[in-house]
């Protein structure tokens, strides 16, 4: 492959993460910033979505949206079964209601945080702070970099299975992530 065409690529790839990073912002936290309306379990018309000023600045297209949704690295997208609208998996501030069933969790999962916030979660447990739940991962390396976004990684092991046992809810979205409104620290190993 010559140059060129592996630049023109790394450009494209760029405009789609951006488009992707924008969509996010949209469908899990801020439809109204462009006038969309979003119904209670998250979706939102396709064609409004790709009419929006913004949208159409990213130079987003019905095409480049098909291959967000099919080609996103963490599955972040899905579209309803007409392809008539999208909504995000999961990780939305805002309040939605996506059909899941509450499910039996693994003997253990993982969640990847800073070294930073540690002190306070020895306090208070994880929280879900701006979302709508508390994210944790099926494997380390995965947690690892879900840590490595907020500063020096760390990953804490949780008891998902004695937490499930005593009563808390475990949900998976569809693309893996396993979800809990909170975890007490007592569930919680610490490096
Ligand atoms: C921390 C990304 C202090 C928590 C990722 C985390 C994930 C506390 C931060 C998904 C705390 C919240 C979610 C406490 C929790 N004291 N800090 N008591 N309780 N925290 O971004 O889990 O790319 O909202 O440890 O890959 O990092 O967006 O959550 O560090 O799957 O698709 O507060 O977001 O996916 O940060 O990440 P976040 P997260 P996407």
């Amino acid at each position: 492959m010559d140059g060129g065409i592996r630049t023109r690529r790394a450009i494209m790839e760029q405009q789609l993460v951006r488009m992707s990073r924008f969509l996010s912002y949209l469908l899990r936290h801020h439809p109204e910033a462009e006038g969309l309306s979003m119904d209670e379990c998250g979706w939102v018309g396709i064609d409004d979505l790709l009419a929006t000023p913004g949208v159409r600045r990213h130079g987003m297209t019905k095409d480049l949206l098909a291959r967000i949704v099919a080609k996103n690295d963490k599955q972040r997208f899905e579209y309803d079964d007409g392809g008539e609208r999208i909504r995000a998996r999961q990780g939305h501030s805002r309040s939605v209601s996506l059909g899941w069933k509450a499910v039996m969790p693994p003997e253990t999962l993982y969640h990847g945080t800073s070294a930073h916030a540690l002190f306070s979660i020895r306090a208070k447990g994880l929280q879900r702070r701006n979302r709508h739940h508390v994210h944790l991962s099926s494997d380390v390396v995965t947690a690892n970099k879900v840590g490595a976004r907020h500063g020096p990684p760390v990953v804490l092991v949780i008891h998902a299975r004695e937490m499930h046992l005593q009563g808390h809810e475990f949900f998976v979205s569809a693309n893996g992530i396993w979800l809990t409104e909170s975890v007490p620290a007592g569930f919680i190993d610490f490096p």
